[in-house]
């Protein structure tokens, strides 16, 4: 067993009472700017601001520090469309017989259909994977925990990231994705966890008008 090593925490940053209020209410304002985009351009990005957005992503906090996540950046328009088609190959199933019609009626303020052009426009599709174990060389495996957990907070890092530097997302989740797997060369454990779509929105892009919960229907304080 490794014997615990510790360092001084040096980077952590503390404010005045007055300045962790203004910080927390700019952040809110910032981060309550970003909407899940479902037009894009085909406006390039720089490749380092994707690998900036995943090194933040991969600082997450999670099970045992063993950061079970992988990240495939696909930027080549001949995996993009094989994507696309496996996808909407889903989709099709999915909206025309496989959703209930309760999903059907949740999903109808969004206006979303079986058509996934952005899938080819996009500049990037990051399409993140949950390791359930790591798998050595020799064959053997070592367990990872949490990992669906620790992959959606990574997953969140990322999306706040990419929010941060200007960039639009979609989190797409076609189901099922194992599809990703084949085309993407992943082994088998690695379990497709969102298709993420990166890029600008289209000029014309709209959103539809829909609005967040209240703090008082998302929380309780107990003092
Ligand atoms: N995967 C489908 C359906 C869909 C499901 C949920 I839950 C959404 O929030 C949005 C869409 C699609 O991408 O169209």
């Amino acid at each position: 067993m490794t014997e615990p090593r510790h360092i001084p925490l040096t980077d952590q940053r503390s404010y005045s009472v007055d300045e962790t209020v203004e910080r927390s209410r700019n952040f809110y304002q910032e981060i309550k700017r970003r909407r899940t985009v479902r037009d894009f351009s085909d406006q390039p990005v720089s490749r380092e601001v994707i690998e900036n957005c995943i090194l933040a992503a991969g600082t997450a906090p999670n099970g045992a520090n063993l950061q079970p996540w992988h990240f495939s950046v696909v930027e080549n328009l001949g995996v993009k469309t094989e994507i696309r088609k496996a996808a909407e190959q889903e989709e099709e199933a999915f909206y025309n017989g496989k959703a209930p019609q309760t999903w059907l009626d949740a999903l109808a303020p969004l206006g979303t259909d079986s058509n996934k052009p952005f899938l080819e426009t996009a500049p990037y599709l990051v399409v993140i994977f949950s390791k359930s174990h790591e798998q050595r060389n020799d064959g053997s495996t070592v367990k990872n925990y949490y990992a669906n957990e620790s992959t959606g907070i990574a997953t969140g890092f990322l999306i706040a990231a990419l929010h941060d530097a200007g960039l639009a997302t979609l989190t797409h989740t076609p189901s099922p994705m194992k599809f990703l797997n084949k085309i993407l060369n992943r082994p088998a454990h690695e379990r497709p966890f969102v298709l993420l779509v990166v890029g600008y929105p289209s000029e014309s892009a709209v959103v539809p008008d829909i609005s967040k919960k209240s703090l008082a229907e998302i929380s309780n304080f107990i003092s």
